[in-house]
């Protein structure tokens, strides 16, 4: 197997960008798009990095995404700031709305954008990471598609659902998570199917409701949620809040719509929540940042890292010395820059 070559951010943030514009996707969302998946790339997140490419032309190539929509923000001046993404892509949507909700939570202590009707194939990191980048606490989801069983049952059902939390830092990036309710992302499956590497006990089950270590055998059955009922559970909440509440399609019905296929990726609606720690921490009198920094130190303090430190230390790295890509995804993006 030969090395992986480095390449610089901006050089694969143009390729990627420009392969999305000879698709068809209008630059400003071809920008969007490209930023999320390559930024997923530089920080070693690589279910939602470059592999993400061929889904989204997939899905554009299918007809599924509209790559012309512009998104169109719908705000009464109110809490609840809303933009539809017109069946184009989430990204370009959330940008479009994102100093809006930020300076709407400034205001009223919190607000929530709701995004109706977008392709939602990316990672959720980056929502919650840009706001807390303005000081803001946030809270990001979205449904997905529906191949994952309830605890208790073995029937694919809920979607595999991510949740994203960010919280500001002073002087150091800022604290986050972000996963699937799954145990793992469908992706993480697909890159195990792809490199030939059996998936660990413990993430799906086969048609028969049996546990299994083959990612074709749990591809084609349910995937499992982690931490049992606890995952389940949330997992139904992102479907009621992210789904039922916005009038937007739960993962059932976000599968149904692409026919009953994971190769096209999920389109739905997502919810994401700003929150101002000033304004909620105000008559307290204490500095709400200062406060969480007294336990996210003693966290590390026990030798116990912190969610996004390996991804912040990937992006370190990537930043430094280029962004590996194996000889078959280099390979790949010179195909879909010959489209
Ligand atoms: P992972 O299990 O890889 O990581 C989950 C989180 O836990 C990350 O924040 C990670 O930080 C952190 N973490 C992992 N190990 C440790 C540890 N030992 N100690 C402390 N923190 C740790 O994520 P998933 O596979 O569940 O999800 C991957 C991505 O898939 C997410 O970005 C998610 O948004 C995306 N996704 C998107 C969907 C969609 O519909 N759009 C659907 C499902 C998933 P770190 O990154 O630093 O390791
Ligand atoms: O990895 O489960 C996943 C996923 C679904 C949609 C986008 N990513």
């Amino acid at each position: 197997m030969t090395d992986p070559t480095p390449i610089s951010f901006d050089a694969l943030l143009a390729r990627v960008q420009g392969i999305l514009e000879t698709c068809g996707v209008r630059p400003e969302s071809a920008a969007a798009v490209a930023q999320v998946i390559v930024a997923g790339e530089r920080d070693a997140c690589k279910s939602h990095g470059i592999y993400r490419l061929e889904g989204c032309l997939r899905v554009l190539a299918a007809g599924k995404v509209d790559p012309q929509a512009v998104p169109q923000i719908h705000d009464a001046g109110r809490a609840v700031i809303e933009v539809d993404a017109g069946g184009g892509f989430s990204n370009p949507a959330f940008y479009a709305a994102k100093d809006l909700l930020a300076a709407r939570a400034k205001e009223m202590g919190l607000a929530a954008l709701v995004i109706r009707d977008c392709l939602h194939f990316s990672a959720l990191w980056h929502d919650v990471e840009a706001l807390a980048a303005d000081g803001l606490a946030a809270l990001s989801m979205c449904p997905s598609y529906a191949f994952v069983a309830p605890a208790g049952g073995r029937e694919p059902l809920l979607g595999t659902n991510p949740i994203a939390f960010g919280w500001p830092r002073a002087g150091a990036t800022p604290y986050v998570f972000d996963f699937a309710t799954s145990v793992a992302a469908r992706g993480e499956i697909e890159l195990h199917r792809r490199a030939g590497t059996p998936i660990p006990e413990g993430w799906a089950v086969d048609r028969e409701g049996k546990p299994t270590t083959d990612p074709e055998a749990a591809l084609a059955g349910a995937m499992l949620t982690f931490g049992a009922h606890k995952g389940s559970a949330i997992s139904t909440m992102v479907e009621l809040l992210s789904g039922a509440m916005l009038g937007e399609f739960m993962s059932r019905e976000a599968l149904d719509f692409m026919g009953g296929s994971a190769a096209l990726l999920p389109r739905h609606g997502a919810l994401v929540l700003a929150l101002d720690p000033q304004v909620f921490a105000a008559r307290s009198g204490r500095d709400p940042i200062a406060e969480g920094e007294k336990l996210l130190t003693a966290i590390g303090a026990q030798g116990a890292r912190l969610p996004s430190e390996r991804r912040f230390a990937a992006r370190a790295k990537a930043l430094r010395d280029g962004i590996p890509l194996s000889a078959a995804e280099l390979a790949q993006l010179e195909r879909f820059e010959r489209l």
